[in-house]
């Protein structure tokens, strides 16, 4: 599924554009404003990173650039914000990793079940060669590749009971990201998959609409889904990271030297997003564990990977995709 340039973007993007003024701005000379998206609340790790950036490309360009975060969805989902960004409506957008798989495939990668071992080794591939080559990937398609955020492990949680095996699935509605290797995972493990905004989740659960999603702990926990879905189960199948990304039309009106800065200013809101975000991890933990929620470990993970085979070779037929999952598994035997 290809995001739909023709249909839905030409108005999101002049919406956009007319909201921020955008339209006709081109090389205006005098400060520029960077505009940026994340459907996370202003305090959640990611949207802190990027306004982290947005004072080092502040001080940095001596007050040419400045960047401000739109956060809690306000602009739109991650699909219809891509959109927007892609056209040129908004220069900077903060997504998961999923949204992208339909337009770029070397996203799919990453994103691919069971594929860290655990989050040392997926810093790792994230922050060499592999990361970078799927960064790169989305140039092509509308969009520079400016770092990633950790987005930790995601794992199951739902209305029902405990998941310990993918039989305990069986036929429960599972909401997943925009992404049809989501969907094909949650398919093959024995569940439905209701492909589903974010936003939607906590009425949805509430009305029974869906019986639970996938998550990481702080999303579990600020979304305030630990509310109503009182089981979460440690699978933790998938470790899709967070992307923050320009739109390249936006990014061809910047002078090599800010380009540059861009760069530079989003990679070092790494680390501290870092730091934010194992604490965070640890606090959404607490918060989840106090309101008395039933966690479970799962003992026997081959259960469910084993059942992902057929999903890897759906959605991973691509040679350059195959290649770079041999060089992130390979990965493995640098870790101690
Ligand atoms: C979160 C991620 C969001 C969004 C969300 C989802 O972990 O930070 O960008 O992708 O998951 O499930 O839609």
């Amino acid at each position: 599924m290809k995001l739909d340039t023709d249909r839905l973007s030409r108005r999101n993007a002049l919406l956009a554009m007319a909201a921020f003024g955008l339209v006709g701005c081109g090389r205006a000379a005098g400060p520029r404003r960077l505009f940026s998206s994340d459907h996370h609340p202003a305090d959640y790790p990611t949207v802190q990173a990027v306004n982290y950036m947005g004072g080092l490309l502040a001080e940095r360009s001596e007050g040419r650039l400045d960047l401000k975060v739109y956060p809690g969805g306000q602009l739109g989902s991650e699909r219809d914000t891509l959109e927007i960004t892609v056209m040129g409506g908004l220069d900077i957008n903060r997504v998961n990793a999923a949204p992208l798989n339909s337009l770029a495939p070397m996203t799919v990668v990453p994103c691919l079940p069971f594929l860290f071992r655990d989050e040392r080794h997926m810093r790792m591939a994230l922050d060499g060669a592999p990361g970078r080559q799927v960064l790169d990937s989305l140039e092509p398609h509308g969009l520079i590749g400016l770092c990633y955020y950790d987005s930790g492990s995601r794992s199951f949680y739902n209305t029902k009971r405990a998941i310990r095996t993918p039989d305990d699935m069986a036929g429960m509605k599972i909401r997943v990201q925009n992404s049809d290797l989501y969907v094909s995972m949650i398919n093959a493990l024995g569940a439905d998959a209701t492909p589903m905004y974010l936003g939607e989740v906590y009425q949805s659960l509430v009305q029974g609409v869906i019986d639970g999603a996938e998550n990481n702990w702080p999303s579990y926990e600020s979304g305030r889904h630990f509310e109503v879905a009182r089981h979460y189960s440690l699978t933790r199948h998938v470790m899709a990271p967070e992307i923050l990304v320009m739109s390249r039309r936006r990014w061809e009106q910047l002078a090599a030297a800010d380009q540059e800065l861009v760069r530079q200013c989003a990679a070092e809101s790494v680390g501290h997003m870092r730091r934010l975000w194992d604490e965070r991890v640890d606090r959404s933990r607490a918060i989840v564990t106090s309101a008395g929620v039933e966690i479970n470990e799962v003992d026997d993970i081959r259960a469910f990977s084993d059942l992902m085979k057929p999903v890897w070779r759906r959605f991973a037929t691509l040679p350059e995709q195959r290649t770079l999952i041999e060089e992130i598994q390979s990965m493995t035997e640098r870790l101690a």
